[in-house]
């Protein structure tokens, strides 16, 4: 049996919650995920149709001088739309330090799924899944169904800009006869990982939100994700219909037009996350595992 030991420093989440954080099984979702009524192109590039889905910031949680109490929100964000078919993702993360290549995974986002929202103490329903998508374009492979990793499941993307990069994704429903609809929750978290000087070890991980309190253990439980809803996308406006031929001599010839530049700009943070967020401390812990 082939034996897999993955070094993989999560965030160790620790402690005290804010006032506004939830109870355990609480059901209101936290954020919700658009109908793809238009289908985002998974090539790394952030298409206009995610301008209008609800982003999910990483805050930082404690760092090294004033420890647990302080929470930063951070630019870096994912996204999240549904249709029939499967999951769109979309992760954006400011990094000024992008290695050259990254095979354990240090610059990375990763992104965590419980499709039928399991609750569990682990990550073994086929719905329940994960997947770190490193800078480089490198996959780490650490919990939950690992057939979302195969290279003919759903599509993967990733695009390196000007100090942030882009990590899109498209993985179909691994929850046989799932069948989404508006108003269905699922389990999400999205967690970004930073080794800020390159020597292949991460510093920061920045994480969107846990359940609770008693379920922090994004990484491991599936109890901890919480709840995303699914509501309509945008509308779709109506293709114009096709004019008849036009004699050829008629057409005019336009030069054909390059691109326009990826915006760069970054994004401003919503003040509204930190009273939604955890307090944690980002200690790195080790785990070792997994048995295949
Ligand atoms: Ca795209
Ligand atoms: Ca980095
Ligand atoms: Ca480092």
């Amino acid at each position: 049996m082939k034996k897999t030991v993955f070094l993989l420093a999560l965030c160790s989440v620790i402690a005290s919650m804010t006032t506004s954080v939830m109870a355990a099984g609480e059901a209101a979702a936290r954020a919700t995920a658009s109908e793809a009524t238009i289908k985002p192109v998974i090539d790394g590039q952030i298409d206009a149709v995610w301008n209008d889905v609800e982003k999910m910031y990483g805050g930082i949680y404690g760092d090294t001088v004033d420890g647990a109490e302080n929470l930063m929100i951070v630019s870096s964000y994912g996204s999240l739309m549904w249709d029939d078919e499967g999951l769109y993702l979309l992760g954006v993360m400011y990094d000024q330090t992008i290695p050259e290549s990254d095979e354990g995974g240090r610059n990375s986002i990763d992104f965590w799924v419980s499709e039928t929202y399991t609750l569990d103490t682990a990550y073994s329903a086929p719905g329940d899944w994960h997947i770190c998508k490193a800078s480089t374009g490198e996959e780490v492979y650490y919990t939950g169904n690992e057939a979302v990793y195969d290279k003919n499941v759903g599509q993967k993307a990733v695009a390196v800009y000007d100090e942030y990069f882009v990590v899109e994704l498209f993985i179909p429903w691994q929850t046989e006869g799932f069948n989404p609809e508006v108003g269905t929750e699922i389990g999400y978290t999205i967690s970004f990982n930073d080794d800020t000087d390159v020597d292949g070890e991460r510093e920061i991980c920045s994480l969107w939100a846990v359940n609770s309190a008693d379920s922090i253990a994004f990484y491991a439980e599936t109890l901890a994700l919480p709840r995303v809803k699914f509501v309509e996308g945008p509308a779709v406006e109506a293709e114009p219909e096709a004019t008849p031929d036009a004699p050829a001599e008629d057409v005019p010839v336009e030069a054909p037009v390059e691109d326009a530049p990826v915006e760069t700009a970054p994004v401003t943070a919503d003040a509204g996350i930190v009273a939604a967020a955890a307090v944690m401390a980002a200690a790195a812990g080790i785990v070792l595992s997994k048995k295949h």
